[in-house]
């Protein structure tokens, strides 16, 4: 497994470049999901669970990008899946240089879908464009229906918001009717799956999901 330490990007056209990686990797039919939250709610549980789920269908290549440690991008190898660690020099968010930076260390060439594995927070990581060509958030029953409120950018940055743990609803005081609603306030067209890691309750709508849009990504290489 590979560890690369990132430092702050040179360029500050981070938009431009972000459309460029995207470009880039959309040409090759590789489909690039920012995966962002807020650190606990479940991003590395939810891609183990995904990368098992579909290892027959297609190769997932994930990201890591964390502060310091590796232990998710070895939770990631352990699956027999491509990972490489990404450190971010104290940073909290990824932007495109960075993730251009930290691809350039995988063997991107039979990769149908890589995943970055965001820092974990609701608000710097919402801030700036990675060259993903989807933005899906996580957000957990523990952490509460009132986030939207609090951390507006994400959900409105996003295309798909997870709500995760659903297996542990009946310990928490957590609205799902209010939650979607103020969601759909802030984002009409954010798709919304409820899903479990730990029982795979919901998991196969967002994997279809995620097919559909790696055909779409492939469906655009001439
Ligand atoms: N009950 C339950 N726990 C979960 C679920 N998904 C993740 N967890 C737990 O939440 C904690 C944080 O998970 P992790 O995937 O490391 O979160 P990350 O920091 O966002 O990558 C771990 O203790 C997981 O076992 C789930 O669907 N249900
Ligand atoms: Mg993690």
């Amino acid at each position: 497994m590979r560890v690369i330490e990132l430092h702050k990007s040179v360029t500050d056209s981070n938009d431009r470049d972000a459309e460029i990686l995207r470009q880039q990797l959309e040409s090759r039919g590789i489909l690039l999901i920012n995966l962002m939250s807020s650190a606990g709610s479940g991003k590395t549980t939810l891609l183990e669970r995904t990368i098992t789920d579909l290892k027959d269908k297609v190769n997932i290549a994930v990201l890591e990008a964390d502060i310091d440690a590796s232990v998710d991008a070895e939770r990631i190898e352990a699956l027999g899946a491509q990972s490489v660690q990404v450190h971010t020099d104290g940073m909290c968010h990824m932007d495109a240089g960075m993730t251009a930076e930290g691809l350039k260390a995988m063997d991107l060439e039979n990769t149908d879908i890589a995943f970055l594995e965001n820092i974990g927070n609701l608000i710097c990581p919402a801030e700036y464009a990675t060259g993903a060509s989807r933005n899906v958030m996580i957000l957990s029953i523990p952490e509460g229906d009132d986030k939207p409120l609090k951390y507006p950018l994400m959900f409105e940055e996003s295309d798909v918001l997870l709500i995760t743990k659903t297996d542990t609803k009946p310990y928490f005081r957590f609205d799902m009717e209010k939650c979607v609603e103020r969601v759909r306030f802030l984002n009409p067209d954010i798709k919304i799956y409820p899903v479990s890691a730990k029982t795979g309750e919901g998991m196969e709508e967002w994997e279809k999901w995620l097919m559909e849009q790696s055909a779409i990504i492939k469906g655009k290489v001439k």
